[in-house]
């Protein structure tokens, strides 16, 4: 099956094989592929290549309805929409979706497996050291999925911290797994999930109490599965948000994504894709990555 960039073929990071169709001029098989960025160490002109392949290799997670992939390999969710969106107007005509884990993410894109990362990786000061990220296109909030009933109150990282007895199931290298550790959450109080289902069997088999995971996310899986509650947003979890992030060699790029994302957030365009996936296109009105990088973690 031969696809075409405009179905938004999907790849697999971290080496794993091609999910999306072989795409014409590129290798396929079980390597990613090495086409896309500048060669590491020449001059970066990321806008040029992707303006001339007609695409951006975006890193994804797969986590609605931050990103999003479909049965027949489109990728979309809030970020993904947004990249889109705005690599129009930079005169890239699309995106090609690479799923990778979040602790993969900032690794695969100075690696150039991707030459851009647009997952709701949220904004913290570890990251922003290593990257250079857009300005915010979201805001968002952390929960705890429980057991029906909550019935051991877990609502606070404080509870968590009050009670050894409590495991709680975060994905590695995530947002959360900072959370935990910067209040000093002990690695056997900290159970290791690959993604929101598996944090939810996690539940189900008694081997977490409670399953960490942004507020939106928790709400997707909802919509399949209502074997578990979702607490109120996490009052003493930071709240930061996320855009689309560079690599530090792709600063033209970078500068020029900015003035664009900056103009796009002024159309209703901006605020329909946001609508769309559950965001509230006012929150992050007036938040600057400068103040979300401040961000601890
Ligand atoms: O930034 C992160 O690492 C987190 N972001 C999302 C959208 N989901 C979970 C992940 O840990």
């Amino acid at each position: 099956m031969t696809g075409n960039i405009s179905r938004r073929n999907v790849l697999r990071g971290a080496g794993v094989a091609v999910l999306g169709a072989t795409v014409a001029g590129w290798a396929t098989g079980c390597s990613s592929v090495a086409v896309g960025g500048p060669a590491s160490g020449a001059a970066s002109n990321l806008l040029e290549t992707a303006k001339s392949q007609g695409f951006l290799r975006v890193g994804i997670a797969n986590e609605p309805p931050y990103t999003q992939v479909s049965a027949d390999g489109n990728v979309t969710g809030c970020e993904p929409d947004v990249l889109r969106a705005v690599c129009k107007r930079l005169g890239i005509d699309d995106v090609q979706g690479i799923v990778t884990p979040y602790e993969s993410m900032i690794p695969g894109l100075n690696a150039n497996r991707w030459d851009v990362i647009a997952a709701g990786l949220f904004m913290k000061q570890s990251r922003c050291g290593q990257v250079l990220y857009s300005e915010p296109v979201i805001v968002s909030t952390e929960s705890f999925a429980t057991p029906k009933g909550n019935p051991k109150g877990i609502t606070t990282v404080a509870n968590v911290l009050a009670d050894k007895s409590l495991r709680i199931a975060v994905l590695p290298g995530g947002f959360e797994e900072g959370v935990l550790q910067s209040a000093n959450v002990p690695a056997s109080q900290q159970v290791k999930i690959n993604d929101g289902r598996s944090g939810l069997e996690a539940l189900k088999a008694n081997r977490a109490d409670a399953f960490m995971l942004p507020t939106l996310s928790l709400q997707a899986l909802a919509k399949d599965d209502a074997s578990f509650d979702i607490s109120k947003p996490v009052d003493d979890a930071p709240r930061t948000g996320s855009g689309a992030a560079f690599r530090n060699a792709d600063a033209a790029f970078h500068e020029a994504y900015n003035k664009e994302l900056a103009a796009f957030k002024k159309t209703p365009e901006f605020a329909t894709i946001l609508t769309k996936w559950g965001f509230d296109a006012t929150v992050v009105e007036g938040v600057t990555a400068e103040e979300l990088c401040k961000t601890a973690g």
